[in-house]
């Protein structure tokens, strides 16, 4: 049901698995800071040593192989590589570190897809304004040349930037990721800019220095839900949901895929909130300039992070204060019918991933697509028989198939989130994601199988049997 050399993976990121928090010379993240505030995170916890994957990346492995994995995805620590984030101290050690996790999984015939960001801002670098700063562009540019330079004769998929939307509007406008910031309606729009400009950047300094050698792909991670309209015979839920995506999907997509610019939904529908609350001044949403590297063509695939779905109607323009959710104007609704996982705001909808696959491939040109996560979580009493979650991942990557087969979407892999138990931001430990599960009770941090995962890595396996089939099929068809 999947092409030939489909990629079969799962993801995590840095600061939620490594631990390692001080070793070695790495330097504070936002996230560091971050959970040092009480009351930021889950009992207080933090991220200090997580599953401590910088001194068991072996046991990671060993899951890994055990999954029968094709390809990894993880997410450098930019404190860690860069102490201060800037390119003038390079912690050694760090570099050793992800050496070795790239050549053992060379090693073992996986295939790493390496993210630069994954949430985790150097300290230093928020200190001097961060993501809100446009000076950001160019030092993150600076440390994408050092992971290309150092790690790219080995890495052939790169992600530059993880969720933007989340880093905007979680860290900038709701406060609940770091850094905190609380700035509704305007931090958002400029932290989404200065992470679209950081990202060209790259992409372009890839394409100008490194491609050619090194042969790899460069795209951004983009999330979104799937949003239809509530009542779908209705005019006004049909453009509330096309302002939903166009806030979400939208707002990254449309620069790199489709005009260079924002949706122009987008662009009237914070103007006119601007208007009307009175907010005097230039655009919130900022323009790009015409001096810089363009943004129209700055991937070479698109990464989506899928979770899922909400129907949507208008809110009604009843807001009276700035922010991004009153720039949308839309209310977002879980259809009864939709189960829940653990956590609240993740209904299961599997065929939602079908829809937003073939909206992607309808809007966005046949884009080649790798599902860069996709998961359910657990919360509360554990449980390693998860049914529910064998379920998920069975029909989810069922609607995948159908998205491959019947709709002819172009996908070259999917990456489970996650390859284990870790901190999940805000909520802690305290939501499970893994197809292992961690013991983070005992300072063994031992991971086991879920059912789950087992059943994740029987669908690999199926898939890899049906290949050798076709192949020797194929051979002596032409023997
Ligand atoms: C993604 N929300 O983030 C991240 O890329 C992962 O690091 C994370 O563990 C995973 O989803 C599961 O949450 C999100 O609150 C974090 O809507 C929060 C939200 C969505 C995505």
């Amino acid at each position: 049901m999947f092409p030939p050399g489909f990629a079969w993976g799962a993801a995590t990121s840095a600061y939620q698995i490594e631990g390692g928090w001080q070793a070695d010379s790495k330097g504070p993240s936002i996230w560091d800071t971050f959970c040092r505030e009480k009351g930021r995170v889950f009992d207080d916890q933090n991220g200090d040593f997580a599953c401590n994957s910088y001194e068991l990346w072996e046991k990671d492995l060993e899951c890994i192989q055990q999954l029968g994995l094709t390809h990894y995805r993880l997410s450098l620590s930019w404190a860690r590589l860069l102490p201060d984030g800037t390119t003038q101290h390079v912690n050694k050690r760090g570099v050793q570190y992800y050496n070795k996790v790239i050549d053992d999984l060379l090693a073992c015939d996986v295939l790493p897809m390496v993210t630069l960001y994954h949430f985790d801002l150097p300290q230093a670098l928020q200190d001097r304004g961060g993501w809100t700063s446009p000076d950001i562009a160019i030092l993150f540019d600076k440390y994408a040349n050092f992971c290309f330079q150092t790690f790219g004769d080995r890495v052939k998929l790169w992600i530059t930037i993880n969720e933007p939307y989340v880093c905007a509007k979680l860290g900038h406008e709701d406060g609940i990721h770091a850094p905190g910031l609380k700035e509704k309606g305007t931090a958002p729009y400029v932290v989404g800019h200065n992470m679209l400009r950081a990202h060209a950047m790259a992409w372009h300094s890839y394409s100008s220095v490194y491609r050619e050698k090194q042969g790899g792909a460069v795209s951004l991670a983009i999330n979104s839900d799937w949003f239809e309209p509530l009542d779908p015979g209705c005019d006004e839920d049909i453009a509330a949901a096309a302002r939903a995506l166009a806030f979400t999907l939208g707002w990254f997509a449309w620069p790199v895929f489709v005009t260079g610019d924002y949706p122009e939904v987008m662009k009237s529908a914070i103007d006119a909130q601007s208007e009307k609350l009175g907010y005097r001044g230039t655009s919130r949403l900022p323009r790009f300039s015409e001096d810089e590297p363009t943004i129209l063509g700055t991937a070479d695939f698109f990464a989506l992070n899928y979770y899922t779905s909400r129907k949507v109607k208008p809110r009604g323009g009843c807001e009276k204060t700035l922010s991004t959710k009153s720039d949308q104007d839309t209310e977002e609704v879980v259809d009864p019918s939709w189960p829940i996982s653990g956590l609240s705001w993740l209904a299961v909808v599997p065929d939602g991933l079908r829809k937003l696959l073939k909206y992607i491939k309808d809007t966005l040109s046949s884009p080649a697509v790798y599902i860069t996560e996709n998961g359910f979580s657990q919360v509360g009493p554990l449980q390693m028989k998860d049914v529910h979650r064998c379920e998920f991942y069975k029909s989810t990557i069922s609607e995948l198939s159908k998205a491959v087969q019947e709709d002819g979407v172009d996908v070259r892999g999917y990456f489970a989130w996650s390859l284990m138990d870790n901190f999940e931001w805000a909520d802690g430990f305290s939501v499970r994601f893994g197809l292992f599960h961690v013991d983070f009770s005992h300072a063994e941090l031992n991971r086991n199988i879920y059912q789950s995962g087992q059943e994740y890595a029987n669908i690999i396996s199926k898939y890899k049997s049906d290949q050798r089939k076709s192949e020797q099929l194929s051979k002596s068809n032409v023997d």
